[in-house]
């Protein structure tokens, strides 16, 4: 049951995110032909012999479901469109999703075109909380996307899972009501949230070891937990039957693995007004440097070749970019690099975004001899001119790496160079996704976070189109997860 209130605080431990887009397939078919707003949506084989694959929530409250052979779908809801499905489009949605989940960390899992799981344990200094995460991420999708989804946080990835699931949009005969969006299961309390479900929500268990299970009066989660390993195993088999019950009492060691490292780590600013000013650009730059660098960090990854681009007035675009000598993660050296970059760019009219990426990316978590290498010679492959980087070089680049030690520690804010310790330029506000949601520190229990509901329409489809172009989207009242007495 869900319960008002408010937890980051509690919340602390909480590890895995799973996001999983609502309605997928069918809601980006509204995304993109308004007249089908209104309208239940089905996706699916359009043949005598097709399956749905999708099921907009009108649909569903229709009583249409995925898998169900369309020409049920057509008799319960003769209404609906029904639609083939466009995969390109849902690829093309699907990658622009990814680049929002890596931008919080690169330990990102896809397991479906709509949905993955985020280890977000490198990720606090910078993002905050999990369930500003989590929330944040949901409102980000939202304004860029223009698609609603669902977002569970927990300490495993059966947890997370089953608590985005928790987050959805609840369809019952009588219509649709919205979910919390955001559902955040503390550790304390995960075993009863799990406990709950049916045995079906458990990974292995599928209709028919459901059926055997049933027989024995298993039916709940926690019915299995219950049983005995030995039972369990002679009803089951060694291998399911262990897994089950390790799972069913909340014994999920499953990791997050990233399928596909992240190839380049980037940030953008886009400004308030055209910059022309050098000096101010350098600051952006500079700050924009760190931000990657503290990804490179967060991430363990250490990165090759710096590139700086800037946009200008008229929209056209520059880059320049350098590759070090050695792979790097220290803001001073990606920093300088960045600046440096800028300065051969040397933009003459008026600047309107500047971004800096890091590429070549390389496993930064273990130890690399070479490192003082680095500080022991220009940071650059590229030739720099005789004394570029003059006497005391080594002073400063102790005392870069005593920074970098600094803002390893305490945030990417915590120190930076006097130069840039005058007020910035104005910018225009950060994308969505990179304000920190914040959760009042007098509405943080100890119990589970969650964020809704979500700005869904009536029918339970997707937001309004204007959402993409990101009005404030408010984050409405922050509700909690506890265990009582009811169903999940
Ligand atoms: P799901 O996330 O399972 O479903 P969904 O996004 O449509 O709805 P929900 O809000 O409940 O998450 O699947 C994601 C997409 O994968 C779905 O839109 C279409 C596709 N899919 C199939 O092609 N066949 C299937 O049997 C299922 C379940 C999904
Ligand atoms: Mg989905
Ligand atoms: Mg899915």
């Amino acid at each position: 049951m869900l319960a008002g209130g408010s937890a980051c605080s509690g919340a602390s431990g909480l590890e895995i995110v799973h996001l999983d887009m609502d309605c997928f397939f069918a809601a980006v078919e509204v995304l993109d032909d308004p007249r089908l707003a209104d309208r239940p949506v089905v996706v699916g084989g359009t043949g005598a012999r097709g399956v749905v694959a999708s099921a907009s929530y009108l649909a569903r409250v229709a009583g249409v479901r995925s898998a169900m052979p369309t020409a049920t779908a057509r008799r319960l809801c003769p209404d609906a469109a029904f639609l083939p499905g466009r995969f390109d489009r849902y690829r093309s949605v699907s990658a622009a999703l990814r680049s929002i989940l890596t931008d919080v960390t690169p330990l990102v899992e896809p397991v479906a075109l709509d949905e993955a799981y985020l280890d977000v344990s490198g990720a606090h200094r910078r993002s905050g909380p999990s369930c500003e995460i989590a929330a944040g991420l949901r409102l980000r999708v939202r304004r860029e996307l223009g698609l609603d989804c669902a977002v569970g946080v927990g300490r495993t990835k059966l947890v997370a899972k089953l608590a985005s699931k928790a987050a959805k949009p609840v369809v019952g005969p009588a219509g649709v009501e919205p979910g919390p969006g955001v559902v955040v299961v503390p550790a304390a309390d995960e075993l009863a949230f799990v406990s709950r479900h049916p045995v079906r929500a458990l990974p292995g268990v599928g209709p028919k070891t459901a059926e055997r299970l049933g027989r024995y009066g298993i039916s709940a989660v926690g019915d299995l937990a219950a049983v005995s390993d030995e039972s369990l195993e002679r009803l089951l088999g060694a291998s399911l039957g262990r897994q089950v019950h390790r799972l069913a009492r909340g014994d999920d060691t499953r990791p997050v693995v990233a399928v596909r490292a992240a190839r380049s780590i980037g940030h953008e600013e886009t400004f308030d007004r055209d910059i022309r000013d050098l000096s101010a650009l350098e600051r952006h730059v500079r700050a924009a440097a760190e931000r990657v660098a503290s990804r490179c960090t967060d991430g363990a990854v250490v990165a090759r070749t710096v590139t700086v681009k800037v946009r200008l007035a008229d929209f056209s675009t520059v880059t320049r970019s350098r590759t070090l000598s050695s792979p790097t993660a220290s803001a001073a050296v990606v920093a300088g690099v960045a600046t440096a970059l800028l300065r051969e760019l040397a933009p003459r009219a008026g600047v309107r975004l500047v971004g800096v990426q890091v590429s070549g990316l390389a496993d930064g978590s273990r130890p690399r001899v070479e490192q003082l290498e680095l500080f022991a010679e220009p940071p650059c492959r590229s030739a720099a001119p005789p004394g570029a980087h003059g006497p005391g070089t080594s002073t400063r680049v102790a005392v870069a790496a005593v920074a970098d030690a600094i803002r390893r520690r305490y945030g990417p804010r915590a120190i930076a160079a006097a130069a840039d310790a005058v007020a910035p330029a104005p910018t225009r506000p950060p994308l969505p996704g990179a304000v920190p949601v914040t959760c009042p520190p007098e509405a943080c229990g100890p119990a589970a976070c969650v964020v809704g509901p979500p700005a869904l329409r009536e029918n339970g489809a997707v937001g309004p189109r204007g959402q993409r172009s990101g009005q404030a989207a408010p984050l409405e009242d922050v509700t909690l997860y506890s265990p009582g007495p009811g169903g999940v």
